[in-house]
């Protein structure tokens, strides 16, 4: 028997959105629906056509079958398993849209039984599909259902008449991969397949809640608009809602009913009715208080018994744009965001309660207050999440077609598609107070087809702005776009500040995507947010993005690891046995290689170094000196008070004091400062000193237990002095071999000059890597030009030759007591006009394995990645000081490091225990068990061989990190220039 779902080919038909789908709506149905998550019956077939009757194996729903090894798992890599691919904006097949490989469509073939429950007779019988990719077909009992397209929203279809109470019946749910819809979720993340959340069933009174629209503003009013409908048709007579909130009961609105009733246009058929009320001293939502209401929405028969129930949780809100501000409730508020996709490393796209709590948890304890749904909506729990915690966001629907952008937009084929997105997603949301702007999707040009989805929007939800970074791209001020918000991707930051200045701005900049966090990256992070601070008209912005997409992968067979495989993984880094793979890694023919560990997260949730540089400008309270006599502090706030906070000062002194003091937060409302005495008096001795406010939560929150640190701002109390003549020359003789290489018991590799670091994602996608390359700075060939010794100095003059330029370095060696000073010089040429750096490299014996040290930490930090990094006293293992990137590159840096010593924590008592370093400014240092050249012959962080000993790097100078990946580079003053560098260090034995 031919099957007309078969037949038809939708999964090659744009205008074809869905068949027998219900409406979008908001009423969630999660409670008390039966679920039909777990095992199903399961054949990834080779094409939609081809036969189903092979044996089946099972798959796990919620799931995709790429992470689950499903089909046959003993068959090599790729043969009949479908793996996940990661591509960026190339699509994975030559097809052009509407067309996808005809023989080559992994498809998936679901199937379970259900029993439907006797005493549902009479009632209204929905299956929901949470989501589904790309094209979904629905047959029960091998009657076709349904069909429905648009990857990460539920599907519902009315099985009313399928099915019958008291029976069992066989649900099968066919999911073809490739689509016509597949070359508009063309995002940047894994390709997969399969059934991505869970599978419901549940009933219903004929007579039903259809939808329910709530508007609560922060003044109080709330409305609540109901849409009822009834399974046989016409409805009943003398239906009625109700509604409660919080204890407050809510009526059916006269006015509406009388309205309606005069209004022939308004038809019985149509069940409208509203609820409006005015709710006095309301507690208003907003990121940092978000608070909310209980509302219940009752559907009653003429005899007062409830037919239906809506439950939600609601926030009294305002959002608009004015002039060139978003507003929340009047308030200019700071867009602290970040973009995030549904991802987890063992399931793919499968996302649970917990993982989406703990990932927003996390965000609002490193001072994020935003997010935008990247490049889809997310799943429905994160905006229940979002609403509970607190959190901004621009809901993004699915629609990104960016390798055939430009023929998309305006194709005719596809416009009902994009209405299609952009309104069931409006149609889920649009109660989230969380919810405050919309967006069109991502990368798919500008084109009629978005006009119209705005349109849609802009009737239907009136209350919210909208944005969509295509359209904002054809002129940041055009009123006539569709976009509100000036929402560019990547955009130099002095563009942005030219364009607040320009007094052409009309609408609210807040770039879509921002600094690039691909790897060791995030440069100029502090400066964009300084710019921001200080431009009217800059409010912010999303990072991209929150996670590291690296799924677990077994090193033996390169198969994912999938579900149950928890636990196998910690800080970052993959268990040994397993690693972290990127796009290539299972055999992908086409593939765009790590760009897709691009988040401000490790795939296991453990935060990046950029974390703790993003807590602190997003900091709450903010602390500055005041003519020295007293210090400034400010609450940087929008909407509370300092009251949740509790603080402790902390003076570091360079002579390795730490002193602490309880502190006072002062009664401040958001944007008020006050002056508050020196909480320390200074000693007259102990050099340079720096106070810190170490600010933590006082109390439990639904996100941080009490005593979490929220910030440390931190002021320079007193510089350091002057060195005078630095540590006196004492009698004694410095070792060089013949070489001129230092010869000292502690060191295996003697201090030799560097201008290399393993490239960064930024290094190699910018360009700067191959420079260098092209230069030699990866291979210089160091020889001696001379040995002077003069008195107890010994002078080494050397030559680094790369492939076009000559580096003339100077090393002198002195002994001072207890050690040996060295003070060295380097003379760039012209020709190598931007290095990665300008230092000294030299390699320790095995077993100095603590690093203490003076200066900014205790986290990583780089000299424009350092304004989250307090300077103080800090102490860690060698080989928590790395920070294990996907792909191998320069990491574990610090800055500002004035001194340091490298120990054995437990050394015996032959011989010295470790090794002291002072450094005559503060300057950039390494401590690693990897040389850079360890670091860029790797390509997964489990291929990388710790050495016994420490690879110590101490720069005179160390370039920026910027964003090259994807957007500017770092600025130019960060960057390392040409000609003489100079600098000093003195080692010492412990
Ligand atoms: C931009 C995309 O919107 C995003 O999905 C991601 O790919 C990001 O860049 C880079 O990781 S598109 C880019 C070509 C500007």
């Amino acid at each position: 028997m031919t099957d007309p779902l078969l037949t038809l080919r939708p999964w090659e038909s744009p205008e074809v959105t869905s068949w027998g789908r219900m409406p979008m709506n908001a009423v969630d149905r999660r409670t008390g629906a039966h679920s039909l998550d777990g095992d199903w019956r399961f054949q990834l077939l080779t094409a939609p056509g081809a036969p189903v009757g092979g044996a089946w194996s099972t798959a796990a729903v919620p799931g995709v079958w790429t992470m689950q090894n499903a089909g046959k798992a003993d068959d090599p890599l790729r043969a009949t398993v479908d793996l996940p691919q990661y591509l960026n904006i190339r699509m994975p097949y030559a097809e052009f849209p509407p067309l996808s490989p005809v023989d080559d469509n992994p498809t998936g073939v679901y199937e379970r039984e259900i029993d439907i429950p006797a005493e549902w007779a009479g009632r209204r019988i929905v299956l929901q599909v949470g989501a589904a990719e790309s094209v979904l077909l629905v047959h029960v009992d091998g009657r076709p259902v349904g069909v429905s397209k648009d990857s990460h929203l539920a599907a519902e279809f009315d099985l009313s008449d399928v099915v019958r109470p008291g029976e069992r019946s066989t649900v099968r749910l066919t999911v073809v991969k490739w689509s016509d819809a597949s070359h508009i979720e063309d995002q940047d993340h894994w390709w997969h397949g399969g059934i991505t959340r869970s599978v419901l069933l549940y009933a219903t009174d004929p007579l039903y809640l259809a939808d329910v629209t709530v508007r609560a503003r922060a003044d109080g009013e709330l409305r609540i608009d109901c849409l009822v409908r009834d399974a046989g048709g016409a409805l009943p007579e003398g239906w009625y809602v109700s509604g409660e909130l919080d204890g407050l009961a809510l009526t059916q609105d006269a006015a509406f009913d009388l309205a309606n009733a005069e209004d022939e246009r308004v038809s019985d058929f149509l069940g409208e009715a509203r609820i409006a009320a005015r709710v006095p001293e309301v507690r208003t939502w907003n990121a940092e208080t978000p608070e909310l209401y209980g509302l219940t929405v009752r559907l009653h028969r003429a005899d007062g018994t409830v037919a239906d129930i809506s439950r939600h949780r609601i926030g009294f809100r305002d959002v608009e744009v004015v002039g060139r501000d978003l507003l929340v409730n009047g308030e200019r508020v700071y867009i602290r965001g970040v973009n995030r996709h549904d991802f987890h490393p063992l399931t793919g796209r499968t996302v649970s309660y917990d993982d989406m709590r703990a990932d927003l948890v996390l965000l609002k304890r490193f001072g994020f207050n935003a997010i935008r749904t990247a490049h889809y909506p997310n799943d429905p729990t994160l905006y229940d999440l979002a609403d509970e915690l607190g959190f901004y966001v621009v809901d993004e629907a699915d629609i990104e077609s960016h390798d055939h952008a430009h023929e998309i937009a305006d194709d005719p084929r596809y416009l009902n598609a994009f209405v299609d997105r952009v309104s069931r997603m409006v149609l889920r949301d649009k109660n989230h107070p969380s919810v405050i702007i919309w967006s069109l999707g991502n990368e798919s040009d500008y084109g009629a087809n978005h006009d119209a989805a705005a349109g849609w929007v802009r009737r239907h939800d009136p209350t919210r702005p909208l944005q969509y970074e295509g359209a904002a791209k054809r002129g940041w001020a055009d009123p006539d776009v569709a976009s509100d918000i000036a929402c560019p991707m990547y955009a130099p930051l002095e563009d942005c500040v030219a364009h607040a200045l320009s007094g052409e701005q009309t609408k609210p900049l807040i770039q879509c995507e921002y600094s690039h966090a691909m790897g060791n990256s995030n440069g100029t992070l502090s400066d964009h947010w300084a710019a921001i601070e200080a431009t009217p008209g800059l409010q912010g912005g999303f990072i991209w993005e929150f996670w590291d997409h690296g799924i677990l992968q077994r090193v033996n067979d390169g198969r994912p690891v999938g579900r149950g495989g928890a636990g196998l993984y910690g800080n970052g880094v993959a268990a040994p046995g397993y690693r972290w793979a990127y796009g290539g890694d299972f055999g992908e023919k086409d593939h765009d290689g790590a760009f897709i560990a691009d988040g401000v997260v490790f795939p296991d949730r453990t935060p990046k170094p950029v974390m703790y540089e993003h807590r602190e400008l997003a900091a709450p309270v903010r602390v500055s000196l005041f003519r020295h006599e007293g210090l400034v502090l400010s609450n940087h706030q929008h909407f509370r008070g300092l009251e949740w906070l509790r603080g402790e000062w902390e003076l570091a002194l360079a002579d390795g004091r730490t002193l602490t003091a309880p502190a006072q937060l002062p009664d401040l409302r958001p944007g008020e400062t006050a002056v508050v005495p020196l909480p320390l008096e200074l000693p007259a001795d102990g050099g340079e000193a720096w106070l810190t406010l170490r600010v933590t939560t006082a109390e439990d929150l639904a996100w941080a237990p009490r005593g979490t640190e929220v910030c440390a701002p931190q002021v320079l109390l007193r510089t350091a002095s002057a060195d005078g003549d630095g540590d006196p020359v004492v009698s004694g003789r410095v070792e060089v071999d013949d070489d001129g290489l230092l010869v000292h018991p502690l060191l295996t590799a003697a201090p030799t000059l560097s201008l290399w670091r393993a490239p960064t994602d930024n290094d190699e996608l910018g360009g700067m890597a191959l420079r260098w390359r092209t230069w030699g700075l990866d291979s210089l060939v160091r020889k001696v030009v001379s040995i002077h010794r003069d008195g107890a100095s010994v002078t080494v003059l050397a030559e680094y030759a790369g492939t076009t330029g000559v580096v003339r370095h100077r090393q002198v060696f002195t002994p001072v007591e207890d050690g040996i000073r060295v003070d060295e010089q380097a003379e760039l040429p012209e020709e190598f006009e931007d290095v990665a750096r300008v230092g000294s490299v030299f390699e320790t014996v095995a077993g100095l394995d603590l690093l203490e040290w003076f200066g900014q930490g205790p986290w990583e930090s780089y000299p424009d990645r350092s304004g989250g990094a307090p300077v103080g006293h800090h102490a860690l293992s060698v080989d928590e000081l790395f920070t294990p990137y996907l792909r191998p590159q320069e990491s574990g840096g610090r800055h500002g490091v004035r001194r340091f010593t490298l120990s054995a924590p437990e050394a015996d008592d032959l011989g010295p225990t470790g090794l002291a370093v002072t450094l005559d400014e503060p300057r950039q240092v390494s401590v690693t068990r990897y040389r850079a050249e360890d670091l860029t012959a790797a390509a997964h962080h489990d291929e990388l061989v710790p050495r016994a000993g420490c690879v110590v790097h101490l720069d005179a100078a160390h370039r920026g990190l910027g964003t090259a990946s994807c957007g500017p580079d770092t600025f130019a003053s960060y960057l390392v220039a040409p000609g003489v560098h100079h600098w000093s260090w003195t080692l010492r034995a412990l």
